[in-house]
């Protein structure tokens, strides 16, 4: 087996020494840290979330191989920002209240970080007023946060109302995703921008920030 394959397979058991054994190995040997992070880590986690969707793995499997996978991250994170000169902004980013998942979380601040922003990570199962007491007392532009739960979503709402109520909206360019979150119910909350995926939150935020300026 290769060593892409060999990482997702090691991140499919949770055997997190041998992942990030493996990831250094691959840079070593200058396969491209994009193609380690989307065809051996996510492409592992994919598997994992397919047999856990179908009753095949429960959640102790899950987490090793979650464990696993932010291993390999920590491995692969310098290799996957290269940090621009000029700080664009500040930005707070967590996953809304009742909602444990971080690694998408993780990567999308891992690429704000290399599109030149401040990121103040607020960590997950996080509260309305605890993405508005970190935004303003970091003077942030963007607040960003995610949701991998249908049932936490509506916690992104709760989160624009309050602000609302506090008379702080405008000051902020609010982001949202996560894998059940869309286009179209963005809109409906009154986010301003949802992106599907980590690299295109980071360019669509700087592209925001920079066009506020
Ligand atoms: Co959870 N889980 N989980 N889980 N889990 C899902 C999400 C699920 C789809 C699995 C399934 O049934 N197929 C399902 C949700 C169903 C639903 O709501 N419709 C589910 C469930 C049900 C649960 C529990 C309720 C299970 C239980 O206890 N019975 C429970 C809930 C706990 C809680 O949060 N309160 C639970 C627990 C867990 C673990 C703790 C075991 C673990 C999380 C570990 C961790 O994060 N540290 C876990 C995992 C790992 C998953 C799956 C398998 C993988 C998620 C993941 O990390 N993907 C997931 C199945 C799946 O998604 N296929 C599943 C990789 C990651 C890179 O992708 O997070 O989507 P993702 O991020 C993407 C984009 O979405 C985007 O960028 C990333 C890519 O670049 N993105 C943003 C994310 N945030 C963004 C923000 C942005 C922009 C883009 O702007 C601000």
């Amino acid at each position: 087996m290769g060593t892409i394959q060999d990482i997702s397979a090691f991140l499919q058991k949770g055997r997190a020494k041998n992942v990030k054994a493996l990831v250094q190995q691959a840079l070593d040997e200058n396969v491209d840290p994009k193609e380690i992070l989307n065809e051996g880590l996510l492409a592992g986690m994919m598997i994992i979330g397919e047999k856990f969707k179908n009753n095949e793995v429960f959640v102790p499997e899950v987490l090793v191989a979650a464990r696993a996978l932010n291993a390999g991250l920590t491995i692969l994170e310098p290799k996957l920002i290269e940090v621009g000169n000029e700080p664009v902004g500040k930005v707070v980013i967590g996953t809304v209240k009742g909602d444990l998942h971080d690694i998408g979380k993780n990567l999308v601040a891992m690429m704000l970080k290399g599109a030149g922003f401040e990121v103040k990570d607020v960590g997950v199962d996080v509260a309305p007023e605890a993405f508005i007491d970190a935004a303003e007392e970091m003077g942030a532009d963007v607040v960003c946060m995610s949701a991998l739960l249908t049932t936490t979503m509506p916690n992104m709402e709760a989160t624009l109302d309050l602000m609302k109520e506090k008379g702080v909206r405008d000051k902020y360019i609010v982001m949202v995703g996560g894998a059940p979150v869309n286009d179209k119910f963005a809109e409906q909350i009154g986010a301003d921008y949802y992106t599907p995926d980590a690299a295109t939150c980071a360019e669509v935020a700087r592209k925001a920030v920079l066009d506020r300026k």
